[in-house]
């Protein structure tokens, strides 16, 4: 997400390193950067205006506090700018009201309009304890149709069959009237999209507005945060034709530059509500203009890292591998459970860049997908052990490790040399047991995770137990040699 435009300011923010303090002199080269940064991530040219006058402001202001860092001075001003640019505080479609409430989808054509009714479903569902019924509505192209229901019923959704025949405004209706039926708390209605702007889909979406709109619906305009500029003059035509109540920028997990989602909110006045972020049911996430900002600026985003960890993480489980952790035992299943958690969080990069610096840090390393493949290699293995194999690794010998490698079309060197690591893995956990026993707290490098030992009381130091911490085993499970 934004890597060049992250690259970029962290190279603009080096030009007040070494100075004094901020003044108008040495701030004009770092603000020259940061100016074309955004102009080349496609960001509005008003909106970098703006931005650019209100950071020279609050940086020459009076609020700038003498002998402190310029350039985390710096930094932290552009951070609020960013924010502020961005809208500040998240919001959400509006729940607080008696249901069914309409949502309504629109956008152009393969922005990611049904991908994301169904994990707005999802996620209300989840979250938010609701009652969902989706409503497909696409008259346009049948298969929209199908493609809804199928992941409605990926997802044990309720979904209206309706009729492609009727126009949208009245599918939506018979939509609602289902919902009310049911008792339904939210009825998204998924809409056609077209390949640009035109009359016939404005109408068409004019006219199921108007229909429905003494309910107060959300109108949610889906956008490809690819797209740049073009996704704001979008929003832009969209608002004016109907009325939108929030955007949402899909596909932010490929190489979106930063323009749309800092321009859209400032250029139309439109809330961005959430950011799609993969093609799972999952990858849905609340926008917080402050927390993106963080990310923008390699200042990580622990807040959204810790509930994504929430999220992720089985807490019974966790707790679970911990009990047999403090008994010494670590078996390859566990070590499987843990790789699927991690799985379960994200790519390897995605979760880093949440810790704070890592975002240059993984710059630097580059490419993390050999180690990404390594754990795919691993977990192939892995899925060719029998289940006894899994409890108890020391019965892997000779015959079952040719079974294993021909099982998993690896070789037998690759088998052994997964052994080999998983022995050492073994020792290593053994280790840091014992020095979580002698009270070190936690895993070092571990922010905080649920059900991991840093925020469990249960491992705290018992008084008089007597151990001491044994040092130097600071690595994690995972630290000898796969990443
Ligand atoms: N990587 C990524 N892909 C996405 C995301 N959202 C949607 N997609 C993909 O984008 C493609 C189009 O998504 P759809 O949800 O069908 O888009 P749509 O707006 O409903 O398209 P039409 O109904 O044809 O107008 C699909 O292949 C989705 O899997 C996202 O956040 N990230
Ligand atoms: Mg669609």
């Amino acid at each position: 997400m934004f890597d060049t435009l992250s690259e970029k300011f962290s190279d603009a923010f080096k030009n007040l390193q070494g100075k004094g303090k901020i003044s108008e002199s040495n701030i004009e080269a770092a603000l020259k950067e940061v100016r074309t940064a955004l102009l080349e991530a496609d960001v509005n040219f008003k909106v970098v205006k703006e931005f650019i006058a209100g950071v020279k402001e609050e940086a020459l202001g009076e609020k700038v506090i003498k002998g402190v860092n310029p350039e985390e001075q710096f930094i932290k001003i552009v951070h609020d700018q960013l924010a502020a640019i961005m809208g500040q505080e998240n919001q959400e479609v509006d729940l607080d009201r008696p249901g069914p409430i309409p949502v309504l989808i629109v956008g152009l054509n393969g922005q990611g309009k049904t991908t994301f009714s169904g994990k707005l479903s999802l996620h209300l569902k989840n979250k938010k304890k609701k009652d969902v019924l989706l409503v497909p509505a696409d008259t346009f192209r049948p298969a929209a149709k199908d493609q809804l229901i199928t992941l409605a019923k990926s997802m044990d959704m309720d979904w209206f069959d309706s009729d492609l025949s009727m126009h949208p405004k009245d599918i939506a209706l018979a939509g609602i009237k289902a919902a009310k039926e049911q008792h339904k708390d939210v009825v998204i209605i998924d809409t056609a999209g077209r390949l640009h702007v035109d009359d016939e889909l404005m109408g068409q979406l004019r006219e199921v507005k108007e229909e429905i709109k003494d309910l107060n619906p959300e109108v949610l305009m889906v956008a490809d945060a690819m797209t740049g500029q073009e996704a704001v003059n979008v929003a832009k035509i969209f608002h004016e034709a109907m009325g939108l109540t929030g955007i949402v920028l899909s596909k932010m997990d490929s190489d979106a530059r930063g323009g749309a989602a800092l321009s859209i909110r400032h250029v139309t006045g439109v809330p961005i509500k959430y950011i799609s972020t993969g093609e799972k049911m999952k990858d849905l996430e609340l926008f917080h203009p402050d927390r993106l900002a963080g990310r923008i600026l390699d200042m990580g985003d622990v807040v959204s890292l810790v509930e994504k960890a929430e999220e992720a993480i089985d807490q019974n489980e966790a707790e679970n591998m911990m009990k047999r952790l403090e008994k010494g035992k670590f078996t390859v299943e566990d070590f499987m459970k843990q790789m699927d958690m991690i799985k379960n969080l994200g790519s390897m990069s995605s979760i880093l860049k949440m810790i704070p610096g890592m975002g240059g840090a993984l710059r630097e390393v580059g490419d993390l997908s050999p180690a990404e493949d390594d754990m795919k290699r691993m977990r192939v293995i892995i899925d060719s052990m029998t289940k006894q194999e899994r409890q108890d690794y020391k019965l892997i010998k000779e015959s079952r490790i040719k079974r294993i490698a021909s099982g998993s079309g690896s070789t037998i060197k690759a088998v052994e040399d997964f052994i080999a690591k998983f022995r050492q893995m073994e020792k290593m956990m053994g280790g840091m047991m014992q020095m979580m026993k002698g009270g070190m707290g936690g895993m070092p490098g571990m922010p905080g995770m649920p059900g991991m030992p840093g925020q469990n009381p249960g491992f705290r130091q018992e008084p008089g137990s007597g151990k001491k911490p044994k040092k130097g085993k600071k690595k994690g499970p995972w630290g000898g040699g796969f990443f």
